[in-house]
């Protein structure tokens, strides 16, 4: 049966369902649709990234059977996957229509409802790409009181096997955590990064974004990710020989003008297919076999692949589409504008922002201790801060941004993903960064115009939020020492927030 398969821009896999089976005849289509680059309006980089991904990736499918690519500057394209279905659909003679689900369940919508429209079938079909099928999760979550990530991983180390011996952790233990979580002193020298020439595609589609999209936030003169699976697997290679062994060390490091650290860079290539969750996987579990990484790096590594990516993707098809909507703090405050120019006097903020300005990218840490931290310490709304996260990143896509945002990094679905809200002073970035030393506030101070702001913000927040967290039992001992805080300075904290709160802009 003749078939037409559209192939998503972040489902530039060789073995994805809606490609597998495929005959000479049948015709893969992939099209450039302004409205996926601006329903947010996407970072240029990750345009540009995902466009010469797909450039590239069509160019290999051309051996393989017939590849109808819409660009963005075809004059008759109507911008919006539906209508370029319709349209291929007058192009060519099939008998029915092929994708792999999406990873957006406004997409999945848009495609259930052209489903009941179209004459001929429309076949949606699982994402495999994954080690962890969404019916899976769904009978793993059922009947449970709570969707705690740490038990998860463990069903999947048994069931994937990695870092197991004989129906046990290898090294006595699950997580290794404890021995992670180091500040970093300047040694081991942080690896260079191998920079990718820009080949006449991915300039092309520099020029292209730049023009039509110029009004995007972030920097574009350069793409830092790599927009072939060859480059990808480059990319991964570097990380599990000059990465890896120190990853688990220094992975909530946080370092002036050094955004990478140690850390693998795959996720974009990850979410939009160019390498396999289960490979990552396969080539650090050979480094701890091989002696090149320790069990700490490597199980801290296969945890956020087996266990977090696995389970945040459960957790979004489990939850939505009523997810999108939670907001426990009542939170609505407008974004301040530094989110999109990075020029504040907060150091942490201003490192964490203009890094995502400069590469789409910012590590764990700065997206959940300092962004994430600082919104919901502030109340910022639920939506403004999960749109920026949605639209910075070059790995964002909702079903992986959605659950880390509203449910880890803001806790505005109360409590479904994380046991307490990630709210912190000070005091932590200090701890695991060097950024407080060229800040104009005194990370020391608690009180005054001096005092960094997250230290009276982080008690504004735990006190404008008592009613909701005080029953917590891993907030007791912060709700303890707040209870003996004087009348006095408990006024200071809350004079201090307002004048900051009512300050931004
Ligand atoms: P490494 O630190 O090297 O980690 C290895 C891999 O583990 C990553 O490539 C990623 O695939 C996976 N991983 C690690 N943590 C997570 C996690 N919490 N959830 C899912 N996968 C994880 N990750 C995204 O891929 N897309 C997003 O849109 C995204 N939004 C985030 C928003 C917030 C507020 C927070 C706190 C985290 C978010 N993350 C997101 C998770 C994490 O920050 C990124 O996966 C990671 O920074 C990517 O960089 P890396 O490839 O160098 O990762
Ligand atoms: C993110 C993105 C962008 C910017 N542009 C396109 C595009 O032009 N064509 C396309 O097929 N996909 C694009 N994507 C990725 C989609 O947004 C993604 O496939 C859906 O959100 C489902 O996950
Ligand atoms: Fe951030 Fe406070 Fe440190 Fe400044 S002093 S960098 S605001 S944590």
């Amino acid at each position: 049966m003749k078939t037409l398969r559209l192939v998503l821009g972040d489902q530039l896999s060789h073995t994805v369902s809606g490609l597998r089976g495929a005959q000479p005849d049948d015709v893969a289509l992939m099209v450039e649709v302004k409205a996926e680059a601006t329903y947010v309006k996407h970072h240029k980089q990750k345009i540009a990234f995902l466009f010469s991904a797909m450039r590239h990736f069509a160019d290999e499918l051309k051996p393989r059977m017939a590849v109808d690519y819409v660009y963005l500057d075809d004059p008759n394209n109507t911008h919006n996957f539906i209508g370029e279905i319709k349209r291929a659909l007058q192009r060519h003679n099939v008998e029915r229509v092929v994708v792999t689900e999406p990873g957006e369940w406004r997409v999945l919508e848009a495609f259930q409802t052209l489903q009941q429209e179209l004459e001929i079938p429309f076949d949606i079909l699982p994402d495999d790409r994954f080690l962890c099928s969404i019916p899976e999760f769904k009978d793993w979550a059922q009947g449970r009181k709570t969707l705690r990530m740490e038990f998860f991983y463990r069903e999947m180390r048994k069931k994937t096997g990695y870092l197991m011996e004989q129906g046990a952790p290898i090294g006595g233990q699950w997580n290794f955590d404890a021995k992670n979580r180091e500040p970093y002193k300047g040694s081991p020298p942080i690896p260079k990064r191998p920079v990718f020439e820009a080949n006449d595609i991915s300039k092309n589609v520099i020029l292209l974004v730049n023009r039509y999209f110029q009004g995007h936030f972030g920097d574009l003169e350069h793409i830092l990710y790599p927009v072939t699976r060859e480059q990808a697997l480059q990319t991964l290679s570097f990380f599990i020989e000059k990465c890896l062994p120190h990853f688990g060390q220094f992975q909530d490091a946080m370092v002036e003008n050094e955004p990478f650290m140690f850390h693998s860079l795959i996720s974009a290539a990850l979410n939009c297919g160019l390498l396999h969750p289960a490979e990552v996987c396969d080539a650090a579990h050979e480094a701890y076999q091989n002696g090149t990484a320790p069990i700490e790096a490597v199980e801290g590594f296969i945890r956020q692949i087996i266990g977090w990516r696995e389970y945040v993707r459960g957790i979004y098809w489990l939850k939505m589409p009523r997810y999108a909507q939670e907001n426990f703090f009542d939170a609505t405050r407008p974004l301040p504008g530094f989110f999109w120019t990075g020029k504040t006097e907060m150091n942490c903020l201003h490192q964490a922002i203009t890094q995502t300005k400069k590469y789409a990218y910012a590590h764990h840490i700065n997206r959940l201790m300092v962004t994430g931290n600082f919104s919901l310490l502030c109340g910022f709304s639920v939506q403004e801060v999960c749109d920026w996260y949605l639209l910075v990143y070059a790995d964002a896509y909702e079903w992986v941004e959605l659950p880390n945002t509203l449910g880890m990094a803001l806790f505005a679905d109360g409590g479904d993903l994380a046991s307490k809200p990630y709210a912190a002073s000070g005091q932590y970035i200090h701890k695991m960064s060097n950024y407080c030393r060229n800040c104009r506030y005194d990370v020391r101070q608690k009180e005054g115009p001096e005092a960094c702001p997250f230290n009276y913000l982080y008690w504004d927040f735990m006190a404008r939020n008592e009613d909701k967290l005080k029953n917590n039992p891993r907030l007791a001992m912060p709700y303890r020492t707040f209870a003996k805080f004087s009348d006095e300075k408990k006024a200071q904290i809350k004079r201090d927030s307002e004048q900051f709160l009512s300050s931004l802009k």
